[in-house]
């Protein structure tokens, strides 16, 4: 590794490092052939960067007024103010995970609206997710007595509202309908029961500001009710607002990975987060109009490539080929072979319109908060969808009349393509084994030795993609049954660990069982948002068992940690008691033990504990929670850090 960062016990890689461990031959390929001609990559940046401020690594820069920017150390242990390390620290992290908040909540926003306008008849949409729709409206316990299913829908959306605005004090309707009892009882005790999204990214802030919260510990807390309101209204909000509009997901077989894009063909990749306006994109790209005006062009049809989490979504739901994910953005555009890549919001850099107009590649923004310099904007705004079918024609037209224009002597299309199953929703998870009884039953008896969910983001700070694949291969390895969502799924699906071959890679029980089934031991779920899926099967596992969901043999890895969005995630499931491990250290001061001023014996050590670090990673959350963080960069490590908890688990419970 070439960047050595002894503050943090980590290093980070270099340029030669990514292409000897990235595990996909196109990602590697792609790197070298944009190398080669000159284009900037997120990998030459890296590199600008480097050495990374030390201060922002440990997150230990204090920026939340114009007094500063504070930087705290030995030498200065308070910001201007009076701030010490531990209240710098934690509201750099609450700061985060609001942030992450804000985007998963727009996320929301977006998909709940346009159930509200399919309901009343001005957003062109039917309603597909009718099971769902029914099952909240009994969960939230309303009227539904002589009422159609827009006018109930409707309702149910009103609810979700509700949960991301709610300015006073009440319970939130997700919260009440999906969340074990023991964990209410504990939350409340903690009295960390959030009021709704937005009122908990308004709290943060305010407890931030200068001035503001003098305590880490009510910092700390708001991270927890933070937490709650991220998982309650932003994810099961977008994850069931989605299937509400568009269905749960089943799984399908289909292929991935870069070689699915065709030369002969228009491509068009869609990329961001929303699933709304381009599911009405989609729907004009099949219709005979524009596959005419495909071979008015020159083209032999069209090929729809997926990337991030919106790939995710239209992966689940109708087996559209993915491409990549966050950190292979500009090497998908490398390819010179996209015609048009249509963005919606969140997780589209600016370096993509780099790639994009190096390659001639027509970039077309829909979202208002997503603008891009350059690119055609034709917006969705889901308060005024009338005409969405209008604009949704318009960017298709855009997309397949790029063919004509394009540069094709610089076609570089990676021959690599991957069969991968991809749909589980929670209703397919469970049906597919039978139900929870059985998972459960199958869990005792060891076939499986445990669940986790590998997911999140890639960062430059691993070889990319290498901590993915190389966690969930020793994983399987063990017998532990993985869920995956976002860019984490893309790695493992162009990894072939997605397609029910891959049981070759499990242990053996765990093999055997995917045989039996058909299914791959690694089940990409869908997007970040859909993280709720592995959710509600762990709360309801753990009902069966009739336990915490603390002494279940869960845990949720994010071994590329890059995302605001995904703080949030990972303390929502240590809210619920399920610990996490991330493969590179958070912006904390990491304990770097030190030999103790006047030490007689190399044992004389000084641990470099602070509050925060105990607080994650040892026992202070684990006192309210159950649950704590690990922290391991090594992915062999980190596998076997996994297994060990995993284990360690199951011996409590008396499972062999
Ligand atoms: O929500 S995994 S880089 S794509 S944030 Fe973004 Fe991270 Fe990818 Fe989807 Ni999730």
């Amino acid at each position: 590794m070439k960047y050595l960062y002894p503050l943090l016990n980590a290093e980070m890689p270099g340029r030669e490092d990514v292409l000897e461990l990235t595990p996909n031959r196109a990602s590697k390929e792609m790197l070298e052939h944009l190398a080669e001609q000159g284009v900037e990559t997120f990998l030459d940046r890296f590199e600008a960067q480097q050495p990374q401020c030390g201060f922002g690594l440990r997150g230990l820069c204090c920026r939340m007024c114009q007094w500063g920017p504070c930087r705290i150390s030995e030498k200065a242990p308070r910001g201007i103010c009076g701030r010490d390390l531990n209240l710098v620290v934690m509201s750099n992290i609450v700061r985060a995970l609001v942030a992450g908040l804000a985007a998963h909540g727009r996320h929301a926003h977006e998909v709940i609206l346009t159930i509200i306008e399919a309901a009343e008849g001005r957003a062109n949409f039917k309603l597909k997710g009718e099971q769902r729709v029914w099952e909240l409206a009994e969960k939230f316990q309303l009227d539904t007595q002589g009422k159609d299913l827009s006018a109930v829908a409707k309702e149910v959306a009103f609810c979700l509202l509700e949960d991301l605005g709610r300015m006073t004090a009440g319970p939130m309707y997700m919260l009440e309908a999906y969340a074990p009892q023991e964990r209410k009882q504990i939350w409340k005790r903690l009295g960390v029961l959030p009021r709704s999204a937005s009122y908990e990214v308004m709290e943060t802030l305010h407890m931030t500001t200068l001035g503001g919260c003098s305590d880490w510990t009510a910092l700390a807390e708001q991270e927890l009710r933070s937490a709650l309101a991220y998982c309650y209204s932003t994810l099961f909000g977008s994850s069931m607002a989605t299937e509400i509009l568009f269905g749960i997901p089943k799984p399908k077989i289909t292929q991935v990975n870069y070689g699915v894009l065709k030369e002969d063909h228009v491509n068009i990749l869609v990329h961001g987060h929303s699933p709304v306006m381009v599911e009405k994109i989609l729907e004009k790209i099949n219709s005979p109009e524009i596959q005419e005006l495909a071979r008015t062009v020159g083209a032999k049809g069209i090929v729809v490539g997926g990337m991030c989490c919106t790939g995710d979504e239209l992966l689940a739901r109708y087996g559209i080929p993915t491409v990549t994910n966050i950190m292979g953005q500009e090497l998908a555009l490398g390819t010179g072979a996209v015609d048009a890549v249509v963005v919606d919001m969140q997780c589209v850099i600016p370096g993509l319109k780099i790639v994009a107009d190096c390659f001639g590649t027509e970039v077309i923004t829909t979202c208002n908060s997503n603008r891009i310099p350059g690119a055609t904007h034709i917006p969705f705004d889901a308060e005024n969808p009338a005409n969405l079918d209008e604009d949704a024609l318009k960017v298709a037209r855009i997309a397949v009349e790029s063919f004509a224009k394009r540069d094709r002597s610089k076609i570089r299309i990676p021959q690599v393509t991957t069969k991968a199953m991809a749909g589980w929703s929670y209703e397919a998870i469970k049906d597919v084994f039978g139900g929870t009884g059985e998972i459960l039953r199958l869990l005792r008896e060891g076939t499986i030795k445990g669940i986790v969910t590998v997911v999140g983001c890639n960062t430059p700070k691993v070889p990319y993609e290498y901590n993915h694949v190389t966690i969930v291969r020793k994983l399987i390895e063990s017998g532990i049954l993985v869920t995956t969502t976002g860019c984490c799924s893309h790695a493992l699906l162009n990894a072939g660990l997605c397609a029910p071959e891959a049981a070759e890679y499990a242990s053996s029980s765990l093999k055997e069982l995917c045989q039996q089934l058909g299914i791959p031991p690694v089940l990409a779920v869908g997007g970040c948002v859909d993280n709720t899926r592995t959710l509600r099967l762990f709360i309801d596992l753990a009902e069966e068992a009739g336990v915490s969901l603390a002494d279940m043999p869960f845990m949720f890895v994010g071994p590329e940690p890059g995302n605001e969005k995904t703080v949030g995630q990972g303390v929502s499931f240590l809210a619920h008691g399920v610990s996490n491990l991330v493969g590179f250290p958070a912006p904390i001061p990491v304990p770097v033990p030190k030999l103790k001023e006047n030490a007689e014996t190399h044992d004389d050590l000084d641990p470099g504990i602070n509050d925060i670090v105990d607080f994650f990673g040892g026992e202070g959350l684990y006192e309210k929670v159950g649950a704590k963080v690990f922290t391991e960069p090594y992915p062999k490590l980190a596998a076997q850090t996994i297994r060990m908890h995993i284990r360690r688990k199951r011996l409590a419970l008396g499972w062999k």
